[in-house]
């Protein structure tokens, strides 16, 4: 993409209404424009990084047998009396009358929604375990809507479902979504930690949220440091096999970790005091088991191997796919703007042109751009006729982890420099070695990450 061309609306002023970075930050760089309190619209490049998440936590799900589609974000109430939940949800469910007169809902989770779909259609234990998930766009009408994207009223959330034939089964659907949630994060650069919780309005017993640790995180959360050395790295894991998941989850639900409504102070001052650790952090998903709370009510059922009819186990699971984009700003930038870790970035490399019209610089910056782009990548080309430190300024702002500054006087002698964001460390090298470092980086990301889903249309929505 050419700078010139896109629509990138950047604010020199630091936005008044915006408390924390990520909110300022995500409106200097105009990835979102508030449409109304808590409701945003999302401009091009916010659009951009909010799609990457997005198709990480597609593959991811997909690579953990689980199955995409898509429900309305408008249901019917009637759904919601069956599962005695349209009075208990209160004033967050934003409740509308059709022209009939019909009581309808935008939907803030799709229990009731997802469980009509199974009753309607399987009725033998043979059709499972399933499970079942969309990525869609949720209401809550939070009484303070807050930090931009991080509490909106209208926010973007990953929901999957799991149906199975009893507890045993359940659990290694829950243990599932966990190791493949760890994966998901993972993937992104970001650390998020499960911690025990509490279920809330979705009900059950058994239930984790995953943390990203930020000092501007709404929740007060207690952990054993020992839980930041973990990560599951490249580890084939093979999704079927119950022992092995179960694993993966005791290895990460053995430290003590948990939220300040689970927290248990008998417990935590057992760990060595240099390891006890307390501080904020930013919920970007949740997990639930809560057996038959929806299947007994709203007649979920299948027959058994012994002929009995019986409710399903259900368990629900959610990833915060519009939160993340403000947690993944909160945990990576600095005084200048954002820092982009390489899994999520809207454009892989900047290209600076530094003398915009010099026949020579606007060569090297095509022919840069022409190289990057046949290894697959998307670069940001500044082309604008600013100066050298408008176009720095900018591309800090915005935060791509990697830049490569092309002028007369590099040129002459045969080389660009290329620029980590992170570091803010310089190197000159020949245009040819810049791309080839550049997509040596990026390899582990631009790789398929489920063969046949680099072959699937997802790849095209950008
Ligand atoms: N049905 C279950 C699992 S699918 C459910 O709704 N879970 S939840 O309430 O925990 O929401 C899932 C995730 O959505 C949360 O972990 C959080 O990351 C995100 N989320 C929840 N409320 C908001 C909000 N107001 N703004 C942005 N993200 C939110």
């Amino acid at each position: 993409m050419r700078l010139s061309r896109y629509f990138l609306p950047v604010l020199k002023e630091t936005p008044s209404e915006a408390q924390i970075a990520s909110h300022r930050l995500m409106l200097r760089a105009g990835m979102i424009k508030q449409a109304s309190a808590g409701i945003y619209s999302w401009l091009p490049m916010g659009f951009k990084v909010l799609k990457r998440i997005e198709q990480i936590v597609h593959e991811e799900q997909i690579r953990a047998g689980h199955i995409p589609m898509l429900m309305p974000t408008l249901q019917s109430a009637d759904l919601w009396r069956e599962s005695g939940r349209y009075d208990d949800y209160g004033e967050e469910m934003l409740r509308i009358k059709d022209r009939h007169g019909r009581d309808m809902l935008y939907g803030p989770t799709n229990e009731e929604l997802i469980t009509d779909i199974f009753r309607a259609h399987v009725g033998s234990y043979k059709d499972l375990p399933l499970t079942l998930y969309h990525i869609q766009w949720k209401f809550r009408d939070e009484i303070r809507p807050r930090f931009g994207v991080m509490r909106g009223r209208e926010f973007y959330m990953k929901d999957g479902y799991n149906f199975d034939i009893d507890h045993d089964a359940a659990i290694h659907a829950y243990n599932r979504h966990m190791v493949s949630y760890l994966r998901t994060y993972e993937r992104m650069g970001l650390k998020a930690i499960p911690m025990r919780a509490d279920s809330g309005p979705i009900g059950g017993e058994d239930t984790h949220e995953f943390l990203v640790l930020a000092d501007t995180g709404e929740s007060e959360v207690f952990y054993d440091s020992a839980i930041l050395d973990l990560t599951l790295g490249d580890r084939a894991v093979n999704y079927d096999d119950r022992a092995e998941c179960a694993a993966i989850v005791r290895e990460w639900t053995t430290p003590y970790a948990r939220t300040d409504e689970t927290h248990d102070a008998a417990i935590y001052d057992q760990i060595p005091e240099a390891r006890r650790k307390s501080s904020r952090g930013i919920e970007v998903g949740q997990i639930f088991y809560f057996g038959t709370k929806y299947s007994e009510p709203m007649g979920a059922v299948v027959t058994n191997d012994k002929g009995e009819r019986v409710p399903v186990h259900m368990g629900s699971h959610g990833i915060g796919v519009s939160r993340l984009v403000g947690a993944l700003i909160e945990a990576n930038h600095d005084e200048n703007g954002i820092i982009w870790p390489e899994g999520v970035t809207p454009f892989h490399c900047g290209i600076v042109n530094l003398k915009q019209g010099d026949a020579e610089v606007d060569a090297a910056c095509a022919g840069l751009y022409k190289a990057l782009a046949e290894k697959g990548l998307e670069p940001l080309y500044d082309d604008r006729e600013e100066r050298a430190g408008a176009k720095f300024a900018t591309m800090d702002l915005i935060g791509l982890p990697w830049r490569i500054t092309v002028g007369p006087r590099g040129l002459k002698s045969g080389v660009v420099e290329l620029t980590c964001r992170r570091t803010g460390t310089s190197e000159e090298m020949s245009p040819e070695a810049a791309v080839a470092r550049v997509a040596e980086i990026y390899a582990p990301h631009t790789a398929p990450h489920w063969e046949p889903m680099a072959k699937s249309s997802f790849h095209t929505w950008l």
